[in-house]
């Protein structure tokens, strides 16, 4: 009747409004080919499967989405975190020409093979985890080939390993030098990028980042008009440094997510509320550049923004490759709940990448699924660098 069943399990379905986590003890869950045929407790089983999976009795949760990472780049900034640790502020070194335009220097003179080689194994360690989805950006080419390359090598990482790569081109990330001059001849550039990446199929998405060291609100304006006119769905780095409005503009746009939002205004975020804009938190950037000021969780929480995590991972503010660990972040730097958190990096990360088809577990979903040895859910969120996943299902199969 079915072709998997997973037994001798505790089911953290994460669907919303009925018990905590929506959790279902002694449950099981069936597959038939790549999608869950069947969720419950497991005494209601209906039927068999050629293939039975013992879980020994692990809490099963839909497979952990990280929906904002920068995992392909060139080089490392160890460097630079050393003098940060000196004293030197990230806006001191980005307004240097170092920061992101040092790994975009990096990433110039990286091949494709060697980018995919170097982010496979930053990868793995957030597979490794229960990670079964995950968001990777361009943004360190800063010019057609480079940022065209960082999306290939993306793409070429989801069809070889067992997990979904969807892809965001970040063109509009920093300026680079040649453009130093020309922000308007730079922001044209990265509209053909993007016409570029569309044609291809290259990208999922288009972001850019809205801060005093990155964009303006109307250079991101003209970034996101041509998006939308190419038909790709719009995010946002928006209001970390600084509050430049970045949340009522992703709003405009219908934004899938908003991201970072430490400086972000009240009204800005009620925009994003009536607009269904995700705020995606990323503590590892708060934790990294030591920001004292948080994001305004209370009236995120009041307004009904819904908010995800996500580890950030890139090589500057950022170079967080635990999402399990992001969880604990997420709880103990900016006060989320653990089921707030795990609500984070399930069904809310699905809706901040566009995708119906994941993040709870439910028939007709995609039957991506992470196994831990825990004993309640919220264990998940409280042990630091632990071990704790037990196994991963990808599309039906264990992976
Ligand atoms: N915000 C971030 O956290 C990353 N990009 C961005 O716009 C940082 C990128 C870097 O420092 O390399
Ligand atoms: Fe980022």
């Amino acid at each position: 009747m079915f072709d998997r069943v997973w037994l001798n399990a505790n089911l953290a379905t994460m669907i919303p409004g009925g018990t905590p986590y929506g959790a279902i003890q002694d449950g099981a869950i069936a597959a038939k080919g790549s999608r869950i045929a069947w969720v419950g407790p497991r005494a209601d089983l209906p039927g068999l499967a050629a293939d039975t999976i013992d879980c020994q009795g692990a809490w099963v949760l839909p497979g952990l989405i990280d929906c904002h990472t920068h995992l392909v780049f060139g080089g490392d900034r160890s460097a630079e975190f050393e003098r940060r640790l000196q004293g030197v502020t990230y806006e001191q070194i980005a307004r240097e020409g170092g920061g992101i335009r040092s790994s975009v220097a990096a990433t110039r003179a990286t091949d494709e093979d060697t980018l995919l080689a170097q982010a496979l194994p930053r990868l793995k360690r957030l597979m490794a985890d229960g990670v079964t989805t995950v968001e990777i950006k361009s943004g360190y080419g800063l010019d057609a080939e480079t940022e065209l390359r960082q999306l290939r090598a993306a793409r070429r990482l989801g069809e070889t390993q067992p997990v979904t790569v969807r892809t965001t081109l970040l063109a509009a990330h920093a300026l680079p030098e040649e453009f130093s001059t020309d922000r308007k001849g730079f922001i044209a550039l990265c509209n053909e990028i993007a016409a570029s990446a569309a044609d291809e199929d290259l990208a999922d998405a288009v972001d850019c980042f809205c801060d005093g060291i990155g964009f303006t609100a109307s250079e991101t304006s003209s970034v996101f008009a041509n998006a939308v006119g190419l038909g790709l769905p719009v995010k946002l780095h928006a209001d970390q440094h600084s509050d430049t409005n970045g949340a009522a503009l992703a709003a405009r746009f219908d934004a899938l997510s908003a991201d970072h939002l430490e400086c972000a205004n009240a009204a800005g975020l009620a925009a994003m509320a009536k607009a269904g804009t995700v705020a995606v938190l990323l503590p590892g950037a708060f934790y990294t550049l030591r920001e004292t000021r948080f994001p305004d969780i209370a009236t995120m929480r009041e307004a009904g923004v819904p908010m995800a995590l996500a580890t950030d991972a890139n090589p500057g503010s950022s170079p967080l490759l635990s999402l399990l660990l992001t969880l604990n972040m997420g709880c103990t730097l900016f006060g989320l709940t653990p089921e707030e958190a795990l609500a984070g990096v399930t069904y809310v990360a699905a809706r901040a990448l566009g995708l119906d088809d994941r993040g709870v577990l439910a028939p007709g979903l995609r039957c991506d699924l992470a196994l831990y040895r825990v004993s309640r859910p919220a264990e998940l969120c409280y042990w630091i660098a632990a071990d704790l996943c037990a196994g991963r299902v990808v599309a039906g199969a264990p992976a």
